[in-house]
């Protein structure tokens, strides 16, 4: 059953309240001089997660630059218990329905050899079907460039079997780094 997109209109920073993974690191509340806020204020990106057809799998992910890579914290909910690919895939556009749209995992360095980058991690989702997952990576950007995911969308799919299936998919946006440190707990 199709969801409505209701979840989109919250702005992202409320949802990150919700989430909080833990306490703000100390100098979160100290930091916003002029001098100081280009390189204390590091990029943030989110993706909220819309089920796809005949699925009710949603959440958010959530990115953000810190010590020189790119912290990634996911929740998702709806999900039959087990593990799922959370991944970034090429394009930002999960309108098709089936995340076919979101075209191919993203995989900036044609890596026939190694692992995508666009390939974050597996989530687990437990008993009430929620998955929580933090990682930091740095094989992905927010800075323009090659490795940079934003605009593109996340991809909660299937782990393995015959049939992968995209359950949901939410496309890549920018978010402004204060706002989100403000509520987050990043
Ligand atoms: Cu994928």
């Amino acid at each position: 059953m199709k969801k409505t997109a209701r979840r989109g209109v919250v702005p992202v920073w409320m949802v990150f309240l919700a989430l909080s993974c833990g306490p703000a690191p100390d100098e979160d509340v100290s930091t916003g001089s002029e001098a100081g806020a280009e390189a204390d204020a590091g990029l943030a990106a989110a993706a909220i997660l819309h089920p796809t057809e005949g699925n009710d799998t949603e959440g958010i992910v959530a990115f953000a630059e810190m010590g020189g890579g790119i912290h990634v914290m996911a929740h998702v909910t709806g999900l039959e218990p087990g593990r799922y690919g959370l991944h970034v895939h090429e394009m930002g556009d999960c309108s098709s329905g089936d995340g076919t749209s979101a075209g191919a995992i993203f995989d900036p360095e044609g890596s026939g050899s190694g692992t995508p980058a666009g390939q974050l991690g597996e989530i687990e989702a437990d008993e009430s079907g929620m998955a929580h997952f933090m990682t930091d990576l740095d094989q992905i950007a927010l800075s323009e460039g090659p490795r940079s995911v934003v605009g593109r969308s996340v991809v909660i799919m299937t782990a393995g079997g015959e049939t992968v299936a995209s359950l949901a998919c939410g496309v890549i946006e920018p978010q402004a780094a204060g706002a989100m440190r403000e509520g987050s707990g990043f």
